[in-house]
């Protein structure tokens, strides 16, 4: 962790936490949209050390609203934990709360133009880039199905859709249209004519969850949005999954889009930044953990048509993540931060070389969700 004392952060960290009392402030975690940071000080109040984010307005434009979300699913979990469900005896689940300004009564403060708010930090708890093995992958497939437990009752209208279209295919695909037809390329790298190439052959497909909505085949309830592999929180001494962060997603949307996003984070070994292309693939028995701990505890809330689109998420969700990429890399790079010109563009290639892998096991993997549904 970086440490970063400057004037500034320390006059908006003062907003939440008396400043004379601050310790430190360190960048904290590999987030695309917002800037975090770990805030410590010598306080006992939030066990020493809390979240500060400054949130990126232009994706999120109403962070009123962002702020109103994480307000409601705090209050919600809570009072759910109050009479914890059976899976969570003996372990510990903690859910990242907002912590109040020191003056404001709105829980997030401005500064120079920025929107900044802070949330309780998990302690005791890491995560990691990368997974480590069958253990893990089967701790965040737990992870993320007590997460949709315990807001499975959290009435959808109570949330706010504070990101319109997020994880809806066709709307990026329609965007990448846009964008390229007023940003053709001259002289395309290799890696751009192929990029352009993969989404054309397979935009046919990129309806398939959103046709099920319209036949009312599946339908929307809380979800979290981005539950890749860094937002599940690790308890360092158990190694068991005990929360998950990161939670301005959370909104109306498709389950598919949770567990699409999960996979495709967890079973590529190489990680989302993978250097080295070739290395990109999709792991089976990572996946297989990975579904086997989602549906110890999700598995009874399941319909039978939500199980019938597993395997198309799980193909679909690298793939618009690609698509994501790819166009925000015509457009300029405005969404993903970047280090360097053609980042995004790689990620893109990351994400594809991933939808062909699982492309290439679509049977085994057919066969692996339908062995699972049986087992349970
Ligand atoms: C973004 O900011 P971060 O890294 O938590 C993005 C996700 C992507 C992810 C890919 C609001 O999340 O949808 O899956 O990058 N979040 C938003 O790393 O667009
Ligand atoms: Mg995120």
């Amino acid at each position: 962790m970086r440490l970063l004392m400057t004037e500034a952060l320390e006059a908006i960290a003062d907003r939440f936490h008396p400043r004379e009392r601050i310790t430190g402030i360190h960048s904290l975690g590999s987030g695309n949209v917002n800037e975090t940071f770990l805030v410590t000080h010598d306080g006992r109040r939030d066990g020493g050390a809390f979240v500060l984010q400054r949130l990126n307005k232009s994706v999120f434009t109403r962070p009123d609203l962002v702020m109103r979300n994480l307000v409601a699913l705090g209050e919600h979990v809570q009072r759910r934990l109050e009479t914890p469900p059976p899976e969570l005896q003996g372990r510990r689940w903690e859910v990242p709360q907002v912590v109040p300004s020191r003056q404001e009564s709105r829980p997030w403060v401005e500064h120079d133009g920025e929107v900044w708010r802070s949330i309780t930090y998990i302690g005791a708890a890491t995560t990691t880039d990368v997974i480590r093995d069958c253990f893990q992958a089967r701790e965040v497939g737990y992870g993320l199905g007590m997460f949709h437990s315990l807001i499975s009752d959290l009435p959808a209208d109570s949330l706010a859709d504070t990101l319109e279209d997020f994880h809806v295919t066709p709307s990026y695909l329609r965007r990448f249209d846009q964008v390229l037809a007023r940003s053709i390329p001259q002289n395309p790298s290799k890696a751009l004519t192929n990029a352009l190439a993969f989404v054309n052959q397979r935009r046919e497909g990129a309806s398939v969850l959103e046709d099920a909505v319209a036949r009312g085949e599946l339908h929307h309830r809380p979800i979290h949005g981005d539950p890749k592999i860094n937002n599940v929180m690790m308890d360092e001494a158990t190694g068991q999954a005990v929360g998950l962060i990161d939670l301005d997603t959370v909104k109306p949307g498709l389950i598919h889009y949770d567990i699409g996003d999960c996979l495709r984070s967890c079973c590529n070994p190489a990680g989302e930044e993978a250097e080295d292309l070739d290395g990109v693939r999709f792991d089976l028995a990572l996946a297989e953990s990975i579904l086997e701990g989602y549906l110890s505890v999700a598995g009874s809330f399941l319909s039978e048509q939500d199980c019938a689109y597993l395997p198309d998420c799980i193909r679909l969700i690298p793939f618009e993540l690609g698509l994501r990429f790819l166009t925000d890399h015509l457009d300029g790079d405005r969404y993903f931060r970047t280090n360097h010109p053609n980042q995004n563009l790689h990620r893109a290639d990351v994400q594809f070389r991933l939808t062909e892998s699982i492309d290439n096991q679509m049977p085994e993997i057919r066969a692996l969700i339908s062995r699972l549904l049986n087992a349970g």
